[in-house]
Order: structure tokens, then C-alpha cells, then sequence
């Protein structure tokens, strides 16, 4: 090749690279805009963020478990039941929490005392330290929030420095992977995808060696959301669990549960039903604000048994909390009194 040959075939080279870089560098769809109407939900950088999210079954819960201070000790525990069933807390943990509480002098102090006590252990989960990704399976029913989820904790990962792969296995819709792929721009993550109607089990298996081959700290696998009553769709997410197992051995290290935490008692059979086909090692509760009904994270962690992980506060990336017992049960019942800040000098 002469000199003017060499010159045309580099620019040819820079040219193809340019060209490629172009395509890739792709406008990102426009962002779903938070729903919603009425005051601004506080944002998390804000003081009581977490307790302002939780205000609705604050008010339900907290004030009408104070109310009870109140009145006779013979109707106390019916109506301490009546609370608790409205704020879903479900009727077996609601006579669960009566039995113990309901004839307290102080009821906000003992159901505060059992809650903490029924929640189980007080502490956050913890990233593992351990080389190597941690692999995190996400599942649930339809429109639990899982994408979302699986947006927030990416941008919280890799906020903190971490390497973060998704592995898009909702291939149900191409709609979905579109969605997760907006998340993982935003959030800066990496992306493994498919094809709309690719089997997801080869996806959750492609992410999980891309994981591990390109020295990711965490693998993200979204999934296409199922009822916890369809049989092949329930055995389908088993497959995808065994596929990632075959990628790195004991993968997943964590499979999430995400549950709407307004849908009520269906929670408890959404639990169970995934629990049967994907073995849970936690949940996350979502869409807590805006609704009174968080006492159904308190019947979840009672009648399952799971640890609580995650709860999900909004629909924007910041808007996540990683499960504190103490926080969440101050927040819907009110804080202590003594615990109150104090301004004395
Ligand atoms: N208010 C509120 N909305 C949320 C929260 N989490 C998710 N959402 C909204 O719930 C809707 C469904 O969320 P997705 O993340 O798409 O749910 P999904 O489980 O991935 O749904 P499928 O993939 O269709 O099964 C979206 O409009 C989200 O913005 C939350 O914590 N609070
Ligand atoms: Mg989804």
C-alpha cells in the first residue's frame, strides 16, 4: 500500500469509528415525569423526607392509636383491631399485635414496642464486601415497581462508585427493555439486552458472565412482571434463577421481591407464591407515599417472615430507603416522646 493508500484507509477507519459513535450516542427517550398532584412531595436531601412519605398512615395509624389514650380500656382493643385492619396491617397480625397491646395504658407505646419487636432485626442491609458482583434477581407481580427499583438502586450505586450492570430480562414487551434502558443511561449503569421475545433466561445468564467478566460490583436483573397464580410464568422465573446459577455458581446472591404497598392482603399470597418458585431473600415494599395503607409492610414481614429491604417512596431515583426498623416505625406511628428533639439548652 503507497503512502495516499495508507491515508484512505485510516481515514476510512475514523470515519466507521465516528459514524459508529454517532449512532450509539443516542438522544435518551423522554423520562417518565412524576404523576401526581397537589403539594410537591418533599425530596430526600429535604429534613423528614421520610417521615413526610409516610405522613398519610402516619395520620391514620399514629393519631388514632394516640385517640385511643383516651377512651375506655373495655372498647380499647376492638377499635385498636378497626385501626390497624384500615391501615392494612391485615386481620391475623392486627389481633397478633391486640393480643400483646390491647390492653396497654400507653397503646401508642406498645404497639410500638411489638411492631419493633415483629419487624425483627433493627439493622439496614449491608452491600457485601465480598470480591466478585453482587448479583441481585428482581421480581414481582405487573406494575410493582420493579424497573423503577431497579433505576433507583443503580443511580444509588453507582452514585457511590460501584460498577453497575442491568441484564434486561423482561423481554415480554420491547417497551420494557427501552424502559430499563433509560434507567441505565440515566443512572450511568451498564446494559446486557435482548431482543423483544428473546428467552430470559439466556439474558439473566449473558448479564451475570458480562458481570462477572467485566469486574462489575453489582448485576441487576430485571424481570417481566407475572401473577403469582400462572403456573409456566412462575416456572419460567425458576428457570432464569437455575440460568444465573450456571453463569456464576450461587448466583443470584439476592432475590427481591417487589411488592405494591398498596395493594393490600394480595401481598402476603404474592410473597408466599414467589418465595415457592424463586426462594426470596428479601422484600421491597413500593408507592408508600401517597397511601395510608402501610401497615401492609408490617402483615408481609408477620406472615412471611422475610426481611424487609428497600422501601420505595416515589417514583424518582433518590426516592428509595433502605429498610430501617426504628425510622419506620417512628415515621408511621409518630416518634417517641422522649425521642423527640429536644430544645432546651
Ligand atoms: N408513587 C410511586 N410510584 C412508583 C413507585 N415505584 C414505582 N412507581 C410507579 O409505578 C409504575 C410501575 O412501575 P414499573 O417500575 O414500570 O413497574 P414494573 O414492576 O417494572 O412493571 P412491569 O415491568 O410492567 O411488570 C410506574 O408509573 C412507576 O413510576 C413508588 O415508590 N412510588
Ligand atoms: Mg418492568
Amino acid at each position: 500500500m503507497d503512502g495516499w493508500g495508507v491515508v484512505a484507509a485510516v481515514a476510512v477507519v475514523l470515519g466507521t469509528a465516528l459514524a459508529v459513535a454517532w449512532t450509539r450516542r443516542k438522544p435518551s427517550p423522554t423520562l417518565p415525569t412524576p404523576a401526581g398532584h397537589g403539594p410537591k412531595p418533599p425530596r430526600p436531601s429535604e429534613p423528614n423526607w421520610f417521615e413526610a412519605a409516610l405522613g398519610r398512615t402516619r395520620a391514620l395509624l399514629g393519631a388514632r392509636i394516640a385517640a385511643l389514650r383516651e377512651t375506655a380500656h373495655d372498647g380499647r382493643a376492638q377499635a385498636l383491631e378497626d385501626v390497624l385492619l384500615q391501615a392494612d396491617v391485615g386481620l391475623k397480625t392486627a389481633q397478633a399485635l391486640v393480643a400483646r397491646a390491647g390492653a396497654a395504658d400507653d397503646p401508642v407505646e406498645a404497639i410500638r414496642r411489638e411492631l419493633r419487636a415483629l419487624l425483627g432485626e433493627p439493622s439496614e442491609w449491608t452491600f457485601p464486601t465480598r470480591p466478585g458482583p453482587l448479583v441481585v434477581m428482581i421480581v414481582g407481580v405487573t406494575g410493582s415497581g420493579k424497573t423503577t427499583t431497579i433505576g433507583k438502586l443503580a443511580r444509588r450505586w453507582t452514585n457511590e462508585g460501584k460498577r453497575v450492570l442491568i441484564g434486561a430480562a423482561d423481554t415480554f414487551r420491547a417497551a420494557a427493555t427501552e424502559q430499563v434502558a433509560v434507567w441505565a443511561e440515566r443512572a450511568g449503569a451498564d446494559l446486557v439486552r435482548a431482543g423483544e421475545g428473546a428467552d430470559p433466561g439466556a439474558v439473566a445468564y449473558d448479564a451475570t458472565s458480562a458481570g462477572v467478566a467485566r469486574g462489575m460490583d453489582v448485576v441487576l436483573i430485571d424481570t417481566a412482571g407475572r401473577l403469582q397464580t400462572a403456573r409456566p410464568l412462575m416456572d419460567e422465573l425458576s428457570k432464569v434463577r437455575r440460568a444465573m446459577n450456571k453463569a456464576r455458581s450461587g448466583a443470584p446472591d439476592e432475590v427481591w421481591l417487589v411488592l405494591d404497598g398498596t395493594v393490600g392482603q394480595n401481598a402476603i399470597s404474592q410473597a408466599l407464591a414467589f418465595h415457592e418458585a424463586t426462594a426470596l431473600t428479601g422484600v421491597i415494599v413500593t408507592k408508600l407515599d401517597g397511601t395510608a395503607k402501610g401497615g401492609a409492610v408490617v402483615a408481609v414481614a408477620h406472615q412471611t417472615g422475610l426481611p424487609i429491604r428497600w422501601l420505595g417512596l416515589g417514583e424518582r431515583a433518590e426516592d428509595l430507603r433502605p429498610f430501617d426498623r426504628d425510622a419506620f416505625v417512628d415515621a408511621i406511628l409518630g416518634p417517641k416522646p422522649s425521642s423527640a428533639v429536644s430544645h432546651t439548652p
